[in-house]
């Protein structure tokens, strides 16, 4: 199945509604709240569903425009909000080695199904990468991300349960340095954003990391759940002040009604979306494409 068809077209209602209203060259008023108001219900943010409502009001369409005109033209105005901030993440020569990837974020956003989608594709790119299971609050975290290793077919660091998750981010460095692994992913205990103490752990993790390389981590990747929609921002904003991030996964869009809040995201903190997962299986998880989410969000 296509990205486009695994996003939910959440304005489809909506984007049908056009086709019956826009009759002379301009879209009239019921037309013009209808798409602020399914924007909203898709989480864009009142402000963006308004000022894009109002950009579709505005202009000027051809005497024999459809539907279809008024969609194409609201789904560019979405594309130029996003394009800045679509960055195809595997598009990169990962670079120093060993390439270290931090991965952190909240309680089941989905950051160790994400690791093995990622190590999966380091892997067919002909990459060794090793993964650290740095998470040892839980026996099972560790055994999940075991788990995903051995069907890959991929090298795995795991801590011992309750270890200290700096400590086995240390030695599986270490390791990885002397084994000569190019990549190496770790993944963290979820954490709730107001943990302040869970926090403090992250910031070790990554002294440490910079003990072995001052360079590193060289990504901090944020995994953000898209069923959230824009209850993510407080998220974002805690681990982008409080550890720093270079960018961020959204999983779940496959089944969210909230994709529009990737719009109010990106226009309030200006991070970069380095990949979007749009399922469980080892292959969803696909570069984030500024033309083809627009798309599918206004169900072109
Ligand atoms: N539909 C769908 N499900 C996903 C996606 N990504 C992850 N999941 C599911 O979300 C659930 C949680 O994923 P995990 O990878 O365990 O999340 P986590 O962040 O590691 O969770 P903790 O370690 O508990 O913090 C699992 O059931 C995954 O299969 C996605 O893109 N789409
Ligand atoms: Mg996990």
């Amino acid at each position: 199945m296509g990205i486009i068809s695994k996003i939910k077209s959440a304005l489809q209602k909506t984007s049908e509604k056009i086709s019956l209203t826009i009759t002379g060259k301009k879209i009239d008023e019921n037309l013009r709240q209808e798409i602020e108001d399914a924007l909203i219900l898709v989480d864009a943010g009142v402000k963006t569903a308004s000022e894009l409502a109002q950009k579709v009001a505005e202009q000027k369409f051809p005497k024999d425009a459809t539907g279809v005109d008024a969609k194409e033209y609201l789904a560019k105005e979405i594309e130029q909000m996003l394009s800045p901030y679509e960055a195809n993440f595997f598009n990169q020569d990962f670079k120093p080695t060993p390439y270290i990837i931090l991965v952190i974020g909240v309680n089941g956003n989905g950051k160790t199904t994400t690791i093995a989608k990622l190590a999966n594709i380091f892997k067919k790119k002909g990459k060794n990468p090793l993964l650290v299971a740095a998470d040892t609050f839980r026996a099972a975290a560790v055994e999940q991300l075991k788990y995903w290793a051995e069907k890959i077919g991929v090298d795995i660091f795991c801590g011992k349960e309750k270890a200290d998750p700096a400590g086995v981010v240390y030695s599986a460095i270490e390791l990885g340095k002397n084994n000569g692994n190019d990549v190496i992913i770790i993944d963290t205990a979820g954490r709730m954003q107001n943990r302040s103490d869970l926090l403090d752990e992250l910031e070790k993790i990554k002294r440490v990391i910079k003990k072995l390389d001052a360079s590193a981590p060289h990504s901090t990747i944020l995994i953000l759940d898209g069923i959230t929609g824009q209850a993510t921002h407080s998220q974002v904003e805690t681990f982008l002040n409080k550890i720093g991030i270079d960018g961020v996964i959204i999983t779940k869009l496959d089944g969210s009604a909230k994709c529009g809040s990737i719009i109010s995201l990106t226009e309030k903190y200006g991070i970069k979306i380095f990949a979007i997962g749009i399922g469980e299986t080892i292959e969803d998880l696909k570069p984030f494409n500024a033309n083809e989410y627009a798309k599918a969000l206004i169900g072109l």
